[in-house]
C-alpha cells in the first residue's frame, strides 16, 4: 500500500470542543502582566489542528470516561505543545517567522516576551490540570506524571537538545530516539495521561500504550515528508524548514520513497496495537488514518 492522496477525515467535533475550551482560557488577572497574557493566547489560539487534545479526548471515548470531564488534561496537552512551538520558533533555536499561518510569537511580542509566553504556558499546563481536572487525587497525579514526563529531560526537551546539538551525527537508530523523544513522547502521553486518568492496571493497556508509542513514529515520519512535499500555506510555516537547517530526517536519511514506506509501515503497526487494545476504538482509528494521510 502507498501513502493515500486524499487526507482522511478528521474528528472535527471534537477539534471545536477543544478550541471552546481553549479560547476561554486566561492567564492571570493583573494589569501588568496582561500583555503576558495576550501573547500566551496569540500562539494558543492561532489555530492548529489540536491532535494532542484531540487524541486525548478520543482515548477518554475508547475507555469509557466521559470527553468534557477530561477536557483541563487535553488542553494542557496543546499548552504545552504550543510552548514547545514558540520556544522551538525563536532565533537561537530554528529562528522562524511563521507559525500557523501567522508572524511567530516573538516576531509579534519580542523575543523576552515570547520566552516568558512558553515559560507560563507550561507552568499554567499543570495548574490548569491540578486545579481543574477531577478524578481520583491519585490518578489525577498519575496524568500529571505522564503529561510533565513527556515534556522533561527524557521526552521532549531531552530531544530538542538531541537536536539542536548533534543531530547531524546521528544514525538511523538516533535518529528515531530522537524524535521518539522530542515529539513522539507528548503524542503519546495524550493516550498515555488519559489512560493513567482512567486508573486502568498497565498490564490492561499494553495494547493502547504500544499504539501511543507508534503513534508518534508515524506522526514524525509524516511530519518530515510533509517538510519536503508540503503546501506552506497549507502548513502555515516555511516548507524546507528542515534541509535549510541541515536536520537529518526520515527523507534526508532514508529518501522520500523509503520514507513513505515506513510511514505505511507504522501506520499498519498502530492500527494493528489498536485492534488488540480493546475498546470503542473508532475515532482513534480515524485520526490514525488521518495522521498518516493529513496534508498539513
Ligand atoms: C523548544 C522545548 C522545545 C521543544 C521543541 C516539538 C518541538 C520541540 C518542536 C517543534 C518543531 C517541529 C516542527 C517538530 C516536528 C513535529 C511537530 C511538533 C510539528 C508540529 O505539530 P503539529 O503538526 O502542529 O501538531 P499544529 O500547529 O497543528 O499544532
Amino acid at each position: 500500500m502507498s501513502v493515500p492522496r486524499v487526507a482522511a477525515s478528521y474528528p472535527t467535533a471534537l477539534q471545536a470542543q477543544v478550541d471552546a475550551y481553549l479560547r476561554e482560557l486566561r492567564f492571570g488577572d493583573e494589569e501588568a502582566t496582561e500583555g503576558l497574557n495576550e501573547a500566551m493566547r496569540y500562539s494558543l489560539l492561532a489555530g492548529g489542528k489540536r491532535i494532542r487534545p484531540v487524541l486525548a479526548l478520543a482515548t477518554a471515548e475508547a475507555i469509557g470516561l466521559d470527553t468534557a470531564e477530561v477536557m483541563p488534561l487535553a488542553a494542557a496537552l496543546e499548552l504545552i505543545h504550543t510552548y514547545s512551538l514558540i520556544h522551538d520558533d525563536l532565533p537561537a533555536m530554528d529562528d522562524d517567522d511563521l507559525r500557523r499561518g501567522q508572524p511567530t510569537c516573538h516576531v509579534v511580542y519580542g523575543e523576552d516576551v515570547a520566552i516568558l509566553a512558553g515559560d507560563g504556558l507550561f507552568a499554567e499546563a499543570v495548574k490548569l490540570v491540578l486545579e481543574r481536572q477531577r478524578g481520583e487525587p491519585a490518578n489525577v497525579l498519575a496524568a500529571v506524571h505522564e503529561l510533565v514526563s513527556a515534556a522533561a529531560v527524557a521526552g521532549m526537551v531531552g530531544g530538542q537538545y538531541v537536536d539542536v546539538k548533534a543531530s547531524d551525527e546521528l544514525d538511523e537508530s538516533g535518529l528515531r530516539r530522537l524524535h521518539e523523544l522530542k515529539t513522539g513522547r507528548l503524542i503519546a502521553a495524550s493516550v498515555q495521561s488519559v489512560l493513567a486518568l482512567g486508573g486502568a492496571p498497565e498490564r490492561a493497556t499494553i495494547g493502547y500504550r504500544r499504539f501511543a508509542a507508534e503513534l508518534g513514529v508515524l506522526f514524525q515520519i509524516v511530519d518530515d515528508i510533509l517538510d519536503v512535499t508540503g503546501d506552506e500555506a497549507a502548513l502555515g510555516k516555511p516548507q524546507g524548514s528542515d534541509q535549510r537547517h541541515g536536520k537529518r530526517t526520515y527523507v534526508s536519511v532514508h529518501g522520500l520513497d523509503r520514507a513513505r514506506q515506513l510511514a505505511v509501515e507504522s501506520h499498519a503497526k498502530a492500527r494493528t496495537a489498536l485492534a488488540e487494545a480493546g475498546g470503542r476504538t473508532q475515532t482513534l482509528e480515524q485520526i490514525t488514518d488521518y495522521i498518516l494521510t493529513r496534508q498539513t
